[in-house]
């Protein structure tokens, strides 16, 4: 079989590029051992993640749902960033300006080197009281399940954007202006179901080349330049491998 390979037009893309923006999903830390939201590991228990990742979730049971994320930071911090990770990271010193945009909590694009990088849905290592809005580290053994309530009357929860909740507003900010400057768009590893991460490659400039990394096809693959059905651990690598052979 055919190794498939970055285009010519991809990486001549890249190399005439000012400013490259990544937009990554769970699907990019996969190949790290951390398990994707929707399909087949979704389920966490007998809980499908919705009913977790929610406000609602976390008012009907705060220890159901601070057991599911201390269990998943315990897991994100004994994973390691991928090729895909580490490829993505190297690529920012190959052109002039990259952002990445992430939609994962797992802190794994900072880890691999990646400079720029907006969290649209916040992150694993800080806790903030839903009432006064106090934020903290998260410990390295998770968040004590008997201190959950805080001091004000209000509750610690994982600082991560659930659902039906605003995103960060800074990152959102950045994350607009980044894709509104790109001139190449890899979208990574992401279902393209949730907004409004989903809808964010809208604002990219008619004349950005715009470019999925994903095993399965996803509702906007019909909309982009080029789609690429592989993982990203092996794609991302692949193509920075032909950027770099092609520069003279
Ligand atoms: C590989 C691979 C490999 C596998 N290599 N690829 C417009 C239309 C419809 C609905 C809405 C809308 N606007 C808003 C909504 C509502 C809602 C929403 O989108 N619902 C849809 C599900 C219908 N959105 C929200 O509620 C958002 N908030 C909001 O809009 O607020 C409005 C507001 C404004 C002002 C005031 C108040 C409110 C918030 C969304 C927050 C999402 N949060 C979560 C949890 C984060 C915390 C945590 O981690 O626990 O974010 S949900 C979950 O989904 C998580 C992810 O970041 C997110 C996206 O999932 P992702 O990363 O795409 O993962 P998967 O599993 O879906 O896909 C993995 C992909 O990888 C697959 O395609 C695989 O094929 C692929 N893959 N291996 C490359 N090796």
């Amino acid at each position: 079989m055919t190794e498939l390979q970055p285009s010519s037009e991809l990486v001549r893309r890249l190399r005439g590029a000012s400013h490259v923006v990544a937009l990554t999903g769970s699907g990019i830390s996969a190949e790290s051992g951390i398990p994707t939201f929707r399909g087949v590991t979704g389920y966490w228990r007998r809980h499908h993640v919705e009913e977790l990742a929610s406000p609602e979730g976390f008012t009907r049971d705060p220890h159901l749902v601070w057991t599911w994320y201390n269990e998943r930071w315990q897991a994100c911090r004994a994973a390691q960033p991928n090729a895909g990770h580490f490829a993505l990271a190297e690529l920012e010193q190959r052109v002039p300006s990259m952002t990445v945009v992430t939609q994962n909590v797992d802190g794994l694009h900072v880890r691999a080197g990646s400079h720029t990088v907006f969290e649209l849905h916040g992150a694993l290592r800080e806790a903030y009281c839903d009432r006064c809005g106090e934020r903290a580290a998260m410990p390295d053994e998770g968040w004590p399940l008997d201190a959950i309530d805080h001091a004000c009357g209000g509750r610690m929860r994982p600082g991560v954007v659930w659902f039906g909740e605003a995103l960060p507003m800074q990152a959102w900010a950045g994350a607009e202006a980044a894709v509104a400057a790109a001139d190449v768009l890899l979208i990574v590893g992401t279902s393209a179901v949730v907004y409004p991460a989903a809808g964010l490659w809208r604002a990219a400039p008619p004349s950005c080349f715009c470019v999925e990394i994903n095993p399965e096809p996803t509702p906007i693959s019909d909309r982009l330049n080029e789609c690429y059905a592989a993982p990203a651990g092996i794609m991302l690598p692949r193509m920075l491998a032909a950027l770099v052979g092609a520069t003279p």
